[in-house]
Formats: structure tokens, C-alpha cells, sequence
């Protein structure tokens, strides 16, 4: 039987994910973890307090509940790494380390682990950007993801750990809100639209970056999860993407909803680390070997978070 263990239940990811895989698996065979308590919808099923550095306490919630699956989604994002780089370090690699050994110890069927585009740096091709090709991430995050990419493919090369991973691009979703990244500004500029009718953005205007819906991000993942083990030829991190947008972009699509929409740029330190990352990216292996697509385009998306913010009256 399968039974999950979610890491970071409460993030952004995790508090759709963890819905998504209860469905998939049944409510209480999903064990929602994180360092602090979740939303209603999730609280109402299995829940453990754990500090994702802790080895001793996730290997007591594996045994605890007979976990044979880890989704492990905790990290410290690109922004917010930036403020305390040993910190970023430390509990990305650290956590990541804990998942895997507790993997090889204890036999478990399969481990996920997000990887993101921050792995790509300044000399990496900016426009559909390939699978393989320069890799030289500038940000403690990046280099977490990317160090992370080669400890996963290590354990599945040498110990037969069964571990996936996507590239996630900038992830949307309207239910949780993220909290550190780069590409955060395209969550909040929908609750700005409908609250304030303005947004100031930290980016520029015709800063590109690869997005994707959070429905999609959840079926990425999924999908990749289900597929046969031979299906999987790269053990690393997949690319995966959707869509590719500025902020002048995104703003026009929320404009076709809300006329007096306006959009003002005031470029921070984040503008450096969007530059850093490329605009598009090629996902023709994540399509060919598990049959990736996507769904969400920008004015779809878009059309979706204003009809549910407005159901959430925000
Ligand atoms: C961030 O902006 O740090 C994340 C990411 C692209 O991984 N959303």
C-alpha cells in the first residue's frame, strides 16, 4: 500500500500537492509535515510538526505511519536565500541529505524533490533553454538545487534510490501564498489588481521568465511520479515547462479583465537574479519520455485566479 510522507505540507506547493495526493492515495494514507500548521482544508487530514533538519523526527514519522513514499518540498527560495546564504544551505542540502538516507535505510519505494530554473545562471543559452548545457547558478538556492540534482542521481546510480525531480519554472497558485522567490510577483500582482487596482513591480518590464499554473505544476508532478521506472531516463531534474511571460505581459492579460489595472516597475535585487535565468525552456525530454503537457496558458490562468480570488473575496 502506498503511504505518503509530504515535507513542507504547508508551502505553496505542498498545500495543493498534499490535496492532490489524498485524493490519488486516500485521505489517510497522506501525511501532511511541516514546521508550523497549515490551512483548514489541509489540517483536516493526518498532520506532523516537523523541522525537516531534524533526521530523528522524520525517521520517526516513517516508521510511525509505514511511509513508503516522500515528497520532500521544504526549501529556503531564491530571495530569501540571498538574506542568509549558510542558512539556505544548510537546510536545502541538509534536509535533502536526511530524505535520502532515510530512503536507502529504510527501503522506501520512491522520493520527489523539486529542483527549479534557478539552476541555470549567466552563461547558460536564455531562450529555450536545453537540458543539458551550462550550468552556473549565482544564487545560494540555485547552487542548492543544483548540488541537489547530482546528490539525487548519485543516490539512484549507486544505492537504486528512486528518486524524480522536476525543473519547476515560476510557480502561480492563489490559494497559499509562496514566500522568498524571485518570481513571487506574479502571484501578488493578482491580489493587488483586485485589492488595490496597482501594483508596483520589482521587475522590469520585459523581464521574461518561465511560469506555469499551479494545476499544472501538480499534474507535472504526479504524472512524472506514476510513470513506470524505465520511463525515467533522467535521474537528475527534468525541465519542465508551460508558459514564458513579462511582468508588461501579465499585466496586460489581468487588463482584459480589469481596464483600470495599472502596473508601475521599480527593479530591486531580484532583477539581477531574474537575469540570471533564462526566459524559455525546452521540456522535449519531460514530453517525450513521460508525456508531459500543459494546460494553462497565461490569459487562462489569468481568468482562473481572478474568478477564485473573487470567490474568496479578496
Ligand atoms: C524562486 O523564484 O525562487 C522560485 C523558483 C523559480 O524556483 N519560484
Amino acid at each position: 500500500m502506498t503511504r505518503v510522507l509530504v515535507i513542507g505540507a504547508c508551502g505553496q506547493l505542498g498545500s495543493e500537492l498534499t490535496l492532490a495526493l489524498r485524493k490519488l492515495h486516500g485521505e489517510n494514507n497522506v501525511i501532511a509535515s511541516d514546521i508550523r500548521e497549515g490551512n483548514i482544508e489541509l489540517m483536516k487530514g493526518p498532520f506532523e510538526t516537523l523541522n525537516a533538519m531534524d533526521k530523528e523526527g522524520m525517521v520517526r514519522i516513517v516508521k510511525k505511519h509505514n511511509i513508503t513514499q516522500i515528497y520532500h518540498l521544504a526549501a529556503v527560495l531564491s530571495a530569501k536565500g540571498e538574506e542568509n546564504p549558510g542558512f539556505a544551505w544548510e537546510l536545502n542540502m541538509g534536509s535533502l541529505s536526511n530524505v535520502l538516507e532515510i530512503a536507502k535505510e529504510y527501503n522506501l519505494d520512491k522520493i520527489y524533490w523539486p529542483s527549479s530554473i534557478a539552476v541555470f545562471g549567466p552563461n547558460t543559452p536564455v531562450d529555450n533553454t536545453p537540458q543539458q548545457c551550462i550550468m552556473d547558478p549565482n544564487t545560494v538556492y540555485g547552487i542548492t538545487k543544483q548540488s541537489g540534482e547530482r546528490w539525487c542521481e548519485y543516490y539512484f546510480n549507486h544505492y537504486g534510490v528512486d528518486v524524480r525531480s522536476l525543473r519547476y519554472p515560476g510557480l502561480i497558485g492563489y490559494k497559499t501564498l509562496p514566500g522568498g522567490g524571485t518570481t513571487d510577483y506574479a502571484v501578488d500582482i493578482y491580489y493587488k489588481a483586485l485589492q488595490e487596482g496597482e501594483f508596483e513591480c520589482f521587475l522590469s518590464a520585459n523581464s521574461a521568465l518561465p511560469m506555469m499554473y499551479m494545476d499544472d505544476a501538480v499534474k507535472a508532478t504526479i504524472d512524472l511520479m506514476q510513470a513506470t521506472p524505465n520511463d525515467i531516463k533522467i535521474r537528475s531534474s527534468y525541465n519542465v515547462s508551460a508558459i514564458s511571460f513579462t511582468p508588461a505581459e501579465i499585466a496586460a492579460s489581468i487588463k482584459k479583465h480589469l481596464p483600470e489595472f495599472k502596473i508601475t516597475y521599480k527593479p530591486d535585487f531580484r532583477q539581477k537574479i531574474a537575469d540570471s535565468w533564462p526566459n524559455s525552456i525546452n521540456d522535449s525530454a519531460a514530453r517525450t519520455d513521460w508525456g508531459w503537457h500543459h494546460q494553462f496558458d497565461l490569459d487562462k490562468m489569468t481568468e482562473e485566479i481572478l474568478k477564485g480570488l473573487k470567490n474568496m473575496k479578496i
